[in-house]
């Protein structure tokens, strides 16, 4: 009976990528802790477990790897004599992996360490750097440490850069978020996510940890690689002079952003040219809403915007254009409008839409190759000699492999905005 729900359970999480881990943990969690174990049990085995704590949780033991399971209090005893080096990666770029997360997040952040990791960073060994609005736990550190490869560094992002900013009327926001609240627009409750939304928008990359790099690559809690990576997404953006890298574009949902587009077009107006060059930029990404094939435009949108957005929890990027001062112009002019509070503007369309106004259009890549998964939609190579080439572990003919269904906008990139070509042939 357990066994046949678990299966189940375990069957259906398969399609997406919710680590399985977790939802098993969840299952025992609920079986023995709540049902069949009584309380006390509990808690006189945490107390043990965490007995030592004070002695083995140490931050300066970071640069040890554990080599197996051990019972040992203090496993680093013998080994913390600093000389544990790392091979390096030869022609490493100038780069960072970059995870904004919350503490509560570890196992997520872990699940996608290790999948990163295994199809990708363990040839390589990249930094990772890791952001948070209250400080990483000792905890976090430790595991996040242990499971990367390379060198790992934690940051605390300042309240100025993340919290609501004064200017920011409390009742006309507070007025707002209930009315998305009772439109029930996606996260239209939060405040938090909205402070997210923001930080991803105009302050990740002025983060004193970022200032040391050119290249970041965003990682997700919970996310999952299905294929090795066939290439240094970071080497692919530098060799091609680009400066943003996506896999997934879909259309969003216009309801969080009702007043978005007038800003950028307000903005543009403004700029009169100055740094939007219409001749070489993916303006008809954004904007065209023609049909393609059989589909039309999934969602049907109030303004000149057709909604198509790279979807941000993946990226690769050039830190130096968003620190440029084009974009900051560009994102200091959205900010200005409030819409970040007054309504619930994503980093995506955010990102999305000043890459496209402000790069050329060869700046702009679409890593074709690159199996990635962010509940609920993946994507996965339709070519089967690249899945094996690979070692895939997805299929790209589910209804989750997000490619060319209606919701994809990739359809209109190939169409509006690079074309479609292999990374691989050049
Ligand atoms: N430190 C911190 N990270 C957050 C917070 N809210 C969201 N994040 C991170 O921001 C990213 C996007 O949040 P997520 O919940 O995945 O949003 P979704 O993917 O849009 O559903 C993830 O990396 C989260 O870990 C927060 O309040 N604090
Ligand atoms: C560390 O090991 C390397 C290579 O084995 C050696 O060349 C180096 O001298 C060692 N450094 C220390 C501080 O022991
Ligand atoms: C890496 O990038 C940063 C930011 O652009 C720069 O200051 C630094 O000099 C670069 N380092 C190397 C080794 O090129
Ligand atoms: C999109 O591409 C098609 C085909 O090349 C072209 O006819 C159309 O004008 C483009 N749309 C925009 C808005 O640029
Ligand atoms: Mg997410």
């Amino acid at each position: 009976m357990i066994g046949m729900f678990y299966l189940v359970k375990c069957a259906s999480i398969i399609l997406i990528c919710t680590p399985i881990f977790f939802q098993i943990k969840v299952i025992l969690e609920d079986l023995y802790v709540q049902k069949i174990l009584p309380y006390h049990y509990t808690s006189q085995s945490q107390e043990l477990a965490h007995k030592y704590d004070s002695s083995r949780m140490k931050v300066d033991h970071l640069d040890v790897k554990f080599g197996t399971n051990t019972y040992d209090p203090d496993p680093f005893s013998q080994l913390h004599n600093g000389n544990i080096s790392r091979q390096e990666y030869p022609q490493k770029e100038n780069a960072t992996i970059l995870m904004l997360v919350r503490n509560e997040e570890l196992e997520g952040a872990l699940e996608s360490m290790r999948s990163l990791e295994d199809r990708f960073n363990k040839e390589y060994h990249y930094d990772w750097t890791f952001l948070n609005d209250v400080p990483f736990t000792t905890a976090f550190i430790m595991a996040t440490t242990a499971m990367a490869s390379g060198k790992t560094q934690y940051g605390l992002i300042p309240s100025e850069d993340w919290d609501r900013p004064v200017w920011i009327e409390d009742d006309k926001f507070t007025k707002c978020m209930k009315k998305m609240e009772e439109e029930d627009v996606m996260y239209g409750d939060s405040v938090s996510y909205r402070n997210m939304c923001r930080f991803n928008s105009g302050y990740f990359f002025r983060q004193e940890l970022l200032m040391d790099y050119d290249y970041y690559f965003r990682v997700e809690p919970n996310v999952g690689y299905f294929c090795d990576l066939p290439y240094d997404p970071f080497k692919v953006l530098r060799e091609r002079k680009a400066k943003y890298g996506f896999v997934i574009s879909l259309y969003e949902y216009e309801n969080t952003i009702p007043t978005l587009w007038d800003a950028v077009s307000d903005y543009i107006i403004e700029d009169d040219g100055k740094d939007v060059h219409m001749d070489q930029n993916h303006y008809g990404f954004l904007t065209d809403k023609s049909q393609i094939g059989r589909y039309l435009p999934a969602t049907e949108s109030n303004s000149d915007y057709n909604l198509c957005h790279f979807w941000s929890n993946f990226e690769v990027g050039d830190l130096n254009f968003f620190r440029s001062e084009q974009y900051l112009n560009y994102f200091n002019h959205l900010d200005s409008k409030g819409g970040f509070y007054y309504e619930r503007w994503g980093d995506a369309p955010v990102h999305s839409i000043g890459a496209s106004l402000l790069l050329k259009q060869d700046e702009i890549v679409h890593f074709d190759q690159i199996s990635y998964c962010h509940p609920p939609f993946y994507t996965c190579p339709t070519s089967m000699y690249a899945r094996l080439d690979q070692r895939c572990i997805c299929d790209s003919e589910n209804e989750y492999s997000i490619d060319i269904k209606p919701h994809s906008c990739l359809m209109r990139w190939w169409k509006n905005g690079s074309g479609k070509y292999f990374i691989k042939e050049g």
